[in-house]
């Protein structure tokens, strides 16, 4: 490197760690405590069940985020697909705020009018008999498990200490004991104790593995769940037509499908379910993350009547399920779903950025891949930096993005991100793998 590179290098630097300082003099002038500090804080005082990428948020818009400093960002996250609408949309805050003018909650010991508004608004803007209103992810899968495993029991009359699910490796569908039962990863199951029984995995993307599993099986079997897309094996897009063809083998061996929508639904890869791409209608669906749009946990499984009402009065529930403000939150997510086009939007901006993404020459990269706006790129090493450093450089230039694995790196912003927007979020990544090659 050439002594004048070296020496604008040493002024660039320099300059940037005066600006540092000069915010985190102003912040403290302000009376707000520094990221530093910030950071310092949750290291004491909360529990370390996350490695957080060092960058303390505290203000969003749209596809925009702001760290203590002031500074902006690019958010490509979006809170793993649950800020599709853009940060602190304003109709949905809107419909917070004057829900919770009104009524907050009654649990489900009473009848709410936002519920049952809600309910038929689900059936309407869906086409399943029924909704089962929950709150995280990980709730709305387990609703699906004992959705699935009272069907199977009571109306294909398997015996309730043989009825079994198959579900595939490499998924991630939430971190209670029974979900993380049906992962492959250790750091999701191990040293949790005794796990649940009555599950099979399979390889995902492979159907002769399922038709192989229910030949054997398939009279025990109730369900096969499975992600469309799978979100935390790296956007693992599996052939097309696989889940086509999965729902007819479950419909050959009287099996129901459940789609695990958490993070692939609410518009996210270009339909408005992921299922949507393969043209099939799960027996179950899974919701979460966006139904909530950036502003509260809001999940939900959808079925019909014969799967929906095995379950009777006091057999499943939750305190704050289908709550008032949660309804109206919902309601007004998925009403800017469809009147600002996000479906269509998530289909053209992915494909512009997956291009865009092709076009960079850099020897680090091995592929981009995803539908909609789930996408990942590849990485291939780069030495001894890691996705995580290519991660924290990102940030420095002004983008945020988080690495699913040691080598990929998740890029899903907020689905009313524009195009010139995804340009210039484009040249931050390719300036970025120039910087990390140097
Ligand atoms: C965290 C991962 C993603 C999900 C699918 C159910 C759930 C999730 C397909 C459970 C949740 C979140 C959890 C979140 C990070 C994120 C994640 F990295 F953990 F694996 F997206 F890939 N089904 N995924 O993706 O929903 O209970 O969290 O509401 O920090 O644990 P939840």
């Amino acid at each position: 490197m050439s002594t004048k590179t070296i020496k604008s290098k040493a002024a660039t630097s320099k300059k940037a760690a005066a600006t540092k300082t000069k915010a985190q003099s102003k912040a403290k002038v302000a009376g707000k405590l520094t990221s530093k500090q910030l950071m310092e804080m949750e290291e004491k005082y909360g529990a370390h069940n996350y490695h957080p990428l060092p960058v303390v948020l505290s203000k969003g818009k749209g596809i925009y985020v702001w760290d203590v400093e002031g500074k902006k960002y690019f958010d490509f996250l979006s809170s793993y697909s649950a800020v599709n609408q853009g940060h602190c949309h304003p109709k949905i805050v809107k419909a917070l705020k004057d829900q919770a003018d009104k009524l907050c909650l009654t649990s489900r010991a009473f009848y709410s009018e936002a519920l049952c508004e809600y309910e038929k608004f689900m059936h309407n803007y869906f086409g399943y008999d029924k909704v089962l209103p929950m709150n995280t992810g990980a709730e709305g899968v387990e609703t699906a498990l004992k959705l699935a495993r009272r069907w199977g029991t009571v109306k294909k009359g398997i015996p309730n200490d043989k009825v079994k699910i198959i579900c595939c490796g490499g998924n991630f569908h939430g971190r209670t004991v029974t979900i993380i039962t049906m992962s492959d990863d250790p750091s999701s199951y191990a040293q949790y104790g005794p796990l649940t029984p009555g599950f099979i995995r399979i390889p995902y993307n492979d159907t002769k593995a399922l038709e192989k599993a229910l030949n054997e099986h398939g009279k025990e079997v109730c369900a096969f769940i499975a992600e469309p897309i799978q979100g935390e094996a790296g956007v693992f897009v599996p052939a097309d037509g696989y889940l086509k063809k999965c729902y007819e083998l479950c419909k050959k061996h009287n099996v129901l499908l459940i789609a695990d929508e958490v993070q692939t639904g609410i518009a996210r890869t270009g339909k408005m379910l992921c299922s949507q791409h393969d043209g099939i209608r799960p027996d179950i669906v899974v919701l979460g993350k966006a139904l909530g749009g950036g502003v509260l946990p809001v999940s939900a499984c959808l079925a019909d009547n014969h799967i929906m009402l095995n379950i009777k009065p006091g057999e499943h529930g939750s305190t704050f399920g289908g709550f008032p403000l949660a309804a109206k939150v919902a309601m007004a997510a998925l009403t800017v779903v469809k009147d600002e086009k996000l479906t269509q939007n998530a289909d053209k901006m992915g494909k512009i950025f997956r291009a865009e993404i092709k076009k960079i020459k850099s020897p680090f990269i091995v592929e981009v891949r995803g539908r909609g706006l789930l996408n990942a790129i590849v990485t291939k090493p780069m030495g001894k930096k890691t996705a995580w450093d290519i991660c924290l450089k990102l940030r420095d230039n002004g983008l945020l993005a988080k690495p699913t694995h040691d080598h990929i790196i998740r890029f899903a912003p907020p689905l009313c991100i524009k195009e010139a927007e995804i340009k210039k979020a484009v040249a931050i990544i390719k300036k970025t793998f120039e910087e990390m090659s140097k």
